[in-house]
């Protein structure tokens, strides 16, 4: 190890800060070469800081040139200040002064994406968490929050649309062919939520008049060239911001609401005031180059960068330890929002199902953390599915136990209360409490204490009494740093069932004791429970069905989350058992229960479509994997394959018959209930080319090249690559490639069919891919789409056993680790996990990952993440 160590910083040592910035004036001159902005900042002594005399601390990158420094007039000389890696200190500094700094930066040369860069030619900023110390020396810390003026110049020819936050006040012309436009935004905020963009852009119109009547110009912002792609993002944008007004009663505040689109992005958006930037694959959309997913996931993006401004802007985190207070929250808001305009069970199985792999993982794993995290070195790495899901699960566990009344009233007060501040989740809880006059002393321990809770269910049953006793126990495993574990305070959301699958009663059960006995009374049978319904707890909770019972529960549960749920548990327990066999050498049976019970839900004509396909699916490798005590790919994919062969074998009547039935007719629309049916159409014809017969390969390639939309078209591309129709695979991806090459979001899928591919070779072939015209390994969508995919969503290939695929990974690693580190650290994750894996694989992954720890100058993104995974 040859680097120095990153420091940790500890929530426990907070302060306030010991300066305020009441306005903070900007100027940039964009250049190609260089840029030089001039930042003049108003400072005065905090009155509630620590210190009489503060020395003034700003925090700068080392990449920043100090051209200049002076305070109300005066040029500081070397002497006045003192430079580390991170900071700038002033020592000796007035009451109340301006502060004027100028600086030199190159977006031009900014492969970090982070700060100013540049963006296919034009220019762009990403400042959350920590990018704005990248532009200017500022106190960049979200309890900092100032009223901003920007004044950008560049060429017009190059750069017609200078954009900032907040409203245009001033253009002008110089007279070297540049020009400039002066931006002020009224709403202080914190150095996080600035925003600049410049370039040539497209960008489509549109309005919208609030509630109170006020017309908000809505402007997004693409290269030209996707104009055609913004349509679905703006009827999104108006819808999200009608559920805000209807659900929360909040309106937007601004005279102009702006969107941009770009290309180069580490993350998916990001919702600086007034001026959102977009990664493209979060906001493009048109039938014929985008999925559904993709379509679903533009309309939730843009809802979740639209309500940030309430939830994040207006009322923003003290410190970055409160992430979550603003993503949690924000999370919650977006998927209601997509519950509300689409199927709301649909909603709930998807996002359950990244919660309980991927979040669980990550809860289990070397970087297991709270919702509110006590410590970090790098601020990126905790933008993390704990942050973010599990945070939006403990808000609707909060939304459970309030009900929605008294829920809204907390939201109310919150907002109230904490406009224009810079708060924590303690002051969103106690929002909460003040307004419905509950106790969550006890709750709150959902946000400091990691990793996910077990509760272990079990019933007796007084047939005597008609007396039905169910006692839940909960524990929590010990994760990093945190041994000992309180028993936590969840709603469990319950019906119970007679034997004709008849709901008896329903509620919500608050569990606060490590074991808590629930009694119900005057039953006239013994009941079948249906237990954390609408997974109205971020737990695991088991229970000891028998299969009858599972069989009813996914006949005829009230809930239709927990029918969906029956069929999973079913379908894991029969697999574990036949991964079992696998292990051990036996031929794997395929048990008769899981057919029938797929027979059952595929011929039922009464199921609602939008939840048949989700019935139908099998659970995914990396579930499967979460519930092994070691995790064996192999065994995992052949189980899952074989499975599936038979499953298609034994009902490929019924399959074609559901096939046939989703096909639709008339324009593509991405409704939801229009997805449901392309939905199940594919998963039926994944079943089909599962039996390896010629007559489906024919179906799926008439599929391919008839289809008007991309959903049809890439399912069928990509179930024909991972089939065993080699060849016809081929053909399909040179046929796909002729007919998007230009489309880079096309492309994209392009990349990530081929990582996905199952099959022997797949390595080789990202290798290949790698070196593609198409593939630039500047661009985090395309890394994502390649090295990501394989990593990540190739399990077999990743794994093999000569260790290939750890190597491959840990050579990307070490080179992104210095062009774009936050990439970087997030590639890492599949590597992280090598305690689940066999010996001999856990030897081969801790030993990349010992080789990138040696690495000279590893970025604190990378060291954070592979110091604790080796820890
Ligand atoms: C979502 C931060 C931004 C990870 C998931 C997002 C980011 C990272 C979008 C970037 C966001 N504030 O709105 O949460
Ligand atoms: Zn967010």
């Amino acid at each position: 190890m040859s680097q120095q160590q990153p420091q940790t910083i500890y929530l426990k040592d907070y302060q306030v800060p010991s300066h305020l910035i009441a306005k903070t004036e900007l100027r940039f001159e964009l250049a190609e070469e260089e840029t030089l902005v001039r930042a003049t900042l108003h400072v005065r002594r905090n009155p509630e800081g620590a210190q009489a005399r503060p020395a003034l601390v700003l925090n700068g990158h080392p990449s920043l040139e100090l051209c200049r420094l002076s305070i109300d007039g005066q040029v500081l000389s070397e002497r006045d200040f003192q430079r580390t890696d991170e900071t700038l200190t002033i020592t000796q500094v007035p009451e109340e002064f301006t502060l004027e700094c100028l600086t030199r930066i190159h977006p031009e040369t900014n492969t970090a994406l982070e700060g100013l860069y540049k963006s296919d030619g034009m220019f762009c900023t990403q400042c959350e968490a920590e990018g704005f110390r990248r532009i200017t020396f500022y106190p960049d810390r979200p309890d900092v929050m100032s009223v901003f003026s920007t004044t950008v110049v560049a060429d017009k020819t190059r750069y017609p649309i200078l954009l900032s936050n907040g409203n245009p006040v001033e253009t002008g012309e110089e007279d070297d062919g540049r020009h400039f436009v002066t931006w002020d935004d009224p709403f202080p905020k914190p150095a996080y939520l600035f925003a600049l963009v410049a370039g040539d852009l497209a960008v489509l119109e549109d309005s919208y008049t609030t509630s109170s009547g006020r017309k908000v110009s809505l402007k997004i912002y693409a290269e030209r060239k996707d104009l055609d792609k913004l349509d679905h993002a703006m009827a999104s944008l108006k819808k999200a911001m009608h559920w805000d007004e209807q659900v929360y009663g909040r309106e937007y505040d601004l005279d102009i609401y702006m969107i941009v689109a770009v290309d180069f992005f580490n993350m998916g958006a990001m919702e600086n005031k007034g001026l959102n930037i977009f990664n493209t694959s979060c906001v493009l959309a048109s039938p014929k180059t985008t999925t559904d997913a993709a379509f679903q996931r533009v309309e939730s993006v843009v809802a979740h960068e639209y309500f940030h401004n309430w939830s994040g802007n207006r009322v923003t985190c003290r410190d970055w330890f409160q992430l979550s207070l603003k993503e949690g929250f924000t999370v919650f808001r977006d998927a209601e929002f997509s519950a509300d305009v689409n199927s709301r069970t649909v909603k709930r199985v998807e996002d359950v199902t990244l919660l309980r792999t991927a979040q669980f993982a990550e809860d289990g794993g070397p970087m297991a953390h709270p919702v509110r995290p006590d410590s970090y070195m790098e601020i990126s790495n905790f933008y993390t599915l704990t942050v973010y899901e599990k945070g939006a699960e403990v808000v609707r566990m909060i939304h459970s136990l309030l009900g929605p009344e008294q829920f809204r009233a907390g939201a109310d007060l919150y907002f109230q209360r904490h406009d224009g501040q810079a708060v924590t989740t303690d002051d969103f809880v106690k929002a909460m409490e003040d307004a419905s006059g509950r106790d969550l002393t006890q709750f709150r321990r959902w946000y400091s204490q990691a990793g996910t809770p077990n509760v272990e269910a079990s019933g007796s049953w007084d047939a005597e009494q008609g007396r039905y006793r169910l006692t839940l126990r909960q524990s929590t495993p010990a994760t990093p740093g945190q041994d000992e574990k309180l028993p936590l305070h969840m709603p469990i959301a319950y019906g119970l069932l007679d034997q004709q699958g008849r709901e008896l009663s329903a509620g919500v059960l608050e569990l606060t004791e490590s074991e808590q006995t629930f009694v119900f009374d005057n039953l006239p049978g013994h009941p079948v429970p249906s237990l954390l319904r609408g997974f109205s707890a971020p737990v695991k909770l088991s229970f000891d069905y028998s299969d009858e019972e599972l069989m009813l529960l996914l006949k005829s549960d009230t809930d239709g989350f927990n029918r969906w749920d029956a069929g999973q548990r079913m379908a894991v327990r029969l697999m574990l058992g036949m991964i079992d066999d696998y292990r051990a050498g036996r031929s794997i049976q395929v048990p008769s229960l899981l057919v029938e019970s797929w027979a059952s839900v595929l011929r039922d004509r009464s199921l609602d479509p939008a939840m048949v396909a989700h019935l139908l699916r099998l659970p995914g490798e990396a579930y499967l994997a979460e519930q092994c005590q070691t995790v064996d790919v192999e065994a995992i994919h052949e189980v899952r394959q074989a499975l599936r062969e038979q499953l298609a074998n034994a009902l490929k009547d019924d399959w074609l018959q559901a096939y046939k039935r989703s096909c639709q007719d008339g324009a593509y629309t991405p409704d939801a209930e229009s997805i449901a049916r392309r939905s199940l159409k594919n998963l039926c014809l994944g079943y089909l080319l599962a039996t390896g017969e010629d007559a489906w390969l024919a179906l799926a390639e008439e599929q391919f090249s008839r289809a008007d939309n991309m959903t049809d078209q890439h399912a069928a591309l990509s179930l024909v690559v991972h089939s065993s129709f080699r060849e016809a695979g081929e053909r399909m991806l040179d046929a796909f490639h002729n007919q998007w090459q230009h489309e880079a979001l096309v492309m994209n899928q392009w990349f990530a069919v081929q990582a996905s591919d199952p099959w022997p070779g797949a390595l080789e072939r990202v290798q290949r891919l790698a070196e593609h015209p198409l593939f630039d390994e500047r661009n985090p969508n395309k890394l994502r789409a390649l090295i990501a995919a394989f990593c990540a969503q190739n399990p077999v290939r990743f794994h093999a056993e000569d260790g290939s695929g750890y190597r491959f990974l840990a050579d990307w690693i070490i080179k992104l680790n210095t062009s774009n580190p936050q990439v970087a650290s997030r590639l890492l994750t599949p590597l992280t996990r090598w305690k689940r894996y066999p010996d001999a694989a856990q030897a081969k992954m801790k030993s990349e990952l010992e080789r990138i720890l040696a690495v000279d100058k590893l970025s604190p993104d990378v060291y954070e993440v592979v110091s604790k995974s080796l820890a």
